[in-house]
């Protein structure tokens, strides 16, 4: 029997996954996910694998568009190169995420920004799924496949789901780009000082689906340690940030991070498969 959440997605969690999760969480962690008062949330591709959307790095090679491996056809010289080629793998994306939802790791991200009294998201996708699960004030550090930037009054641009996306820009004519940051371009500067100083006054920290290969948003767990956080690591692999976190759960974050919802609300019934 397939239980479906409300999304009429994602699988709940077995019950035979729930326990394995459960064991997995320590008391030094579920004290600190108790008494923590200014948490930081550190998202990449893999909380939203469960939705449908694939990631960058999985099995061992990397995402390859017509030949291009992702880092080139997402690179700042192919914009200069050839912007319409970079406007077809953004385009084919964006289609692909029109009928996928937020999964049960998005729904639980978003309950903790009424939970923990500072709570700061950053994530590394473009896809925008937080938002659509919830969650507010969503730091995106590397842009949204929903917007588009003029390159000469970098006015930006809402690209409706189902919508045409405008190729001149409304204000001054020029061409427009996808806003998001390339391989080889500066991150917003707001948004990664944001970032950097939500995890430097941190005292929990949880890095959800991320290799930890991309810089430099993969610099902040260490930020976040160095600061006295304790770093929890959600992930179905080890990664290059394993060894710089405190405690790591291993599995799906949309089985992982449902169980939470039982420690932050005991008693709460955390529903699962039968
Ligand atoms: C910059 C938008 C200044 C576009 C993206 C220091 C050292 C080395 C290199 C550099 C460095 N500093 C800068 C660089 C260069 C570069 C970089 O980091 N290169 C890497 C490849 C080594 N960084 C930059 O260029 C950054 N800009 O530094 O500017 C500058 C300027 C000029 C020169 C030098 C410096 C800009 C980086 C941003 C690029 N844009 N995205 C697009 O989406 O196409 S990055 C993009 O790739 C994502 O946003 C994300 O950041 C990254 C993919 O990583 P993940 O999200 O972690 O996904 P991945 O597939 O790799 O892993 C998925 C994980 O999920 C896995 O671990 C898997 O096990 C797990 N998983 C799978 N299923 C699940 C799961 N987890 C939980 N549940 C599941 N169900």
């Amino acid at each position: 029997m397939c239980c479906l959440t409300p999304f009429g997605c994602a699988l709940l969690p077995s019950k035979a996954i729930m326990q394995s999760v459960q064991k997995q969480i320590s008391d030094k962690l579920r004290e600190r996910f108790l008494s923590a008062t200014r948490v930081l949330v550190l998202t990449g591709a893999g909380v939203s694998a469960e939705s449908g959307v694939p990631t960058f790095r999985g099995g061992g090679n990397s995402a390859v568009w017509k030949g291009l491996p992702f880092e080139v056809i997402s690179s700042a010289q192919m914009v200069e190169r050839d912007l319409p080629a970079v406007w077809e793998w953004f385009d084919y994306r964006r289609d692909l995420l029109q009928a996928l939802q937020p999964n049960p790791a998005h729904t639980e991200i978003a309950a903790w920004q009424d939970h923990f009294p500072v709570f700061t998201l950053v994530t590394q996708n473009i896809d925008g799924l937080h938002q659509k699960a919830g969650s507010r004030d969503v730091i995106e550090l590397h842009g949204s496949i929903w917007r588009a930037r003029c390159v000469g009054c970098h006015a930006r641009y809402e690209i409706l789901s189902h919508g045409t996306r405008p190729d001149e820009c409304p204000g001054c004519g020029d061409s427009l780009r996808p806003d998001v940051v390339l391989f080889g371009e500066m991150l917003p500067a707001l948004a990664f000082e944001q970032a950097a100083a939500a995890a430097a006054n941190c005292d929990l920290c949880f890095v959800i689906g991320t290799s930890g290969i991309v810089y430099p948003a993969a610099g902040l767990p260490a930020i976040a340690r160095a600061s006295g956080a304790l770093v929890c690591e959600v992930n179905p692999e080890s990664t290059t940030l394993s060894d710089q976190c405190d405690e790591v759960l291993t599995g799906k974050a949309g089985e992982v991070l449902p169980i939470f919802t039982e420690v932050r609300s005991p008693g709460a019934e955390v529903r699962s498969q039968k």
